[in-house]
C-alpha cells in the first residue's frame, strides 16, 4: 500500500506524470499530493489495525525436539534453553512448534496438573519432521511434554491471569495500549491533514487574492 505513493511523486518527470502536472495549476498540483498522502496515512492505519491483530492473535514458540530435551528456539527469550519455563497469559493464543533433530518419535502434548492431555501435536518420527500444537491459554495447563520421552523431555508452564466468564478482559487490555496508541495517532494526522491542508490553502489564497480557489470549488 505504501509502496504506491512513494515512487509517485517522482512521476513528474515521466510522461504521465509531466502531462497531468502541465494541465494544474499549483493548486491542482498541491492538492493530488494532499490526497496521495492521506491515502498513504489511512493505508498505514490499515495495517497498524492488521498487525495489531495478528499480534494479539497468536505468539509462537519454536523448539528443536530431541530425546535429551526439548530445546528453546524461538522467541530470543528460550533460545539455547533446555526444557525452558514458558511464561504464557490466559485468554491469549499461543503455537508450540518444533522440528524433530535425532529421527526419534516426539509430540507435543499441553497437560494439566494431573498430567491429562489438553491439546496434542501428530506424532512425528523422522529427522528434521515438525509439528504444532495452537490452543489458547488457560490456568488449568501446567506442562508441555512429549509422551514419549516423558522424563526428559517436559517444560513448566506458568499461566498468568484469569479467564472469566467472557474473558477478553485481562489479556487483551495489556495488549492493546501500544498498537492502539500508534492506530490513534495516525488516525489523528489522517484527520488534521485536511485541517492543515485547508489553512495552507487559506494563507495562500489571502496572499493572492484567493480567486483561484472560489472557482476551484
Ligand atoms: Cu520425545
Amino acid at each position: 500500500m505504501t509502496g504506491d505513493s512513494s515512487p509517485a511523486p517522482r512521476g513528474d518527470s515521466t510522461e504521465a506524470g509531466g502531462k497531468a502536472d502541465a494541465d494544474e495549476s499549483d493548486d491542482g498540483v498541491t492538492r493530488r499530493t494532499f490526497v496521495r498522502t492521506t491515502g498513504a496515512a489511512a493505508g498505514m492505519g490499515t495495517s497498524a489495525l492488521l498487525a495489531d491483530d495478528a499480534a494479539a492473535q497468536t505468539q509462537t514458540y519454536r523448539f528443536g525436539g530431541e530425546v535429551a530435551a526439548w530445546q528453546g528456539r524461538q522467541p530470543s527469550a528460550i533460545e539455547g534453553q533446555s526444557n525452558p519455563t514458558i511464561e504464557l497469559q490466559a485468554g491469549q493464543e499461543y503455537e508450540f512448534w518444533f522440528e524433530n533433530l535425532d529421527g526419534q518419535p516426539h509430540n507435543m502434548v499441553i497437560q494439566d496438573a494431573d498430567g491429562n492431555a489438553i491439546v496434542e501435536s501428530e506424532l512425528v518420527s523422522e529427522e528434521g519432521a515438525t509439528a504444532s500444537v495452537t490452543f489458547t491459554a488457560t490456568p488449568a495447563m501446567t506442562t508441555y511434554i512429549c509422551t514419549i520421552h516423558p522424563t526428559t523431555m517436559v517444560g513448566d508452564l506458568n499461566v498468568t491471569g484469569e479467564v472469566e466468564g467472557g474473558g477478553e478482559s485481562g489479556g487483551l487490555l495489556e495488549t492493546i495500549p501500544f498498537g492502539a496508541m500508534v492506530v490513534l495517532g495516525v488516525i489523528a494526522l489522517a484527520f488534521l491533514s485536511p485541517v492543515l491542508f485547508a489553512l495552507f490553502l487559506f494563507s495562500r489564497g489571502g496572499g493572492r487574492g484567493g480567486d483561484e480557489t472560489t472557482t476551484r470549488t
